[in-house]
């Protein structure tokens, strides 16, 4: 097989209500630049990454895309491994990237391709990645925004768990003051009642000593991890902070490399992996990162914000992962989209890495 050319997109997508905040981000749209990698055998492989819906950087990522890697025609879409050890470490872009634009343009294509060898294997990605069908446990994220007002925070989780039934939610920290994110990680708590997981995402907002601080109200309320406490870079204060509270820590979707996760790992200073297929580079990355996890008795838990569409075959597809986040954002573009019933995830069917778009997807969100 071979790749005949490479075709990108711009989406953007209206999220939750009218736009969502985390500590650090504030959001309308959630951004999809990807890619359609065609071949000679009529196969198509879609992959994209995921952003903040800012089109200039929207479009160095295609234009990255189509320009850095247009060597690609030509060669063999099956080849992952050896592609992406080749597009990583293709000198030109090597010398500007290993991280940012390039790394992202990078996860789209190996997403892609990743598409193709499952579509041509007739298999659902996880079953192409060796895995066999179970369930992975969703946690909703889409009602604990921090610009959500406190009554809204509480009803809203309190609606995920008892009407929808969702077996774990998230809350955004890192507001002005500690004081409030206590406030609102306590009533939270109060709200959903012990059964259900409850966890924390700063974004990497805090300082050391607010962190410390907060861990012993995550303590009491029995917090099942601490996401992104500090600045993402900061693997010595991730591993002091580890050292100092009980509870545990989460992080990776901000880190480029596995090699990144690997000093993380080596340090102590994480104890749920949360690779991104986006950031990382691709699925090939990925699992490299799931295996180094498994290999120390980490969990794997992935970004998904809104990668849920192929991080749903990679949970499945490796032992690593049990339990994979919820935000709802990109469903109406796929004809698969991921879905929730009672707390789990539906096992797609499809063959493909869960990325094929609706005919309608690009007329309704496609940018310019
Ligand atoms: C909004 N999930 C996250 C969203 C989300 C971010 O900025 O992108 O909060 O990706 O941290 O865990
Ligand atoms: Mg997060």
């Amino acid at each position: 097989m071979k790749i005949t050319a490479l075709k990108t997109f711009i989406l953007h997508v209206p999220v939750t209500r009218d736009g969502v905040a985390d500590s650090i981000h504030t959001l309308s749209h959630w951004g999809a630049p990807g890619v359609i990698v065609e071949t000679d055998a009529g196969i198509t492989g879609v992959g994209y990454s995921g952003t903040h819906a800012h089109l200039p950087s929207d479009r160095l990522i295609t234009q990255c895309i189509e320009t850095c890697f247009d060597w690609l025609v030509g060669r063999n879409p099956l080849e992952t491994t050896a592609l992406f050890r080749e597009m990583e470490r293709f000198p030109p872009v090597q010398w500007v990237g290993r991280g940012g634009i390039t790394q992202l343009a990078l996860g789209a294509i190996d997403v892609a391709l990743w598409d193709i060898k499952a579509k041509a294997a007739g298999q659902p990605l996880w079953q192409c990645m060796g895995g066999t069908e179970r369930a992975i446990q969703a946690y909703n994220t889409d009602g604990g925004w921090l610009n959500w007002s406190l009554d809204t925070l509480v009803s809203d989780c309190r609606r995920l768990v008892e009407e929808e039934g969702y077996l774990g939610v998230k809350i955004k920290v890192g507001s002005d003051n500690l004081g409030t994110d206590v406030e609102r990680l306590e009533a939270v708590r109060k709200a959903i009642g012990n059964k259900v997981t409850l966890a924390v995402d700063a974004n990497g907002r805090m300082d050391l000593p607010t962190a410390i601080r907060f861990g012993k109200y995550l303590a009491d309320c029995d917090v099942m991890w601490f996401e992104e406490p500090l600045w993402y870079d900061d693997v010595i204060s991730h591993k002091r902070l580890a050292e100092t509270i009980q509870t545990p820590i989460a992080l990776g979707e901000q880190l480029y490399l596995a090699h990144n996760f690997q000093t993380f790992f080596d340090a102590g200073a994480v104890h749920y992996a949360q690779p991104d297929v986006a950031r990382l580079g691709g699925v090939t990355p990925w699992i490299q990162v799931a295996d180094m996890a498994m290999a120390r008795g980490l969990p794997v838990v992935s970004h998904v914000g809104d990668m849920m569409q192929t991080h749903l075959h990679t949970a499945i597809g490796h032992p690593s992962s049990s339990m994979l986040e919820y935000i709802p954002w990109l469903r109406e573009c796929f004809t698969e989209p991921a879905t929730v019933r009672d707390g789990w995830y539906v096992v797609p069917r499809e063959p493909g890495a869960g990325t094929t778009l609706r005919p309608d997807a690009l007329a309704r969100f496609g940018v310019a």
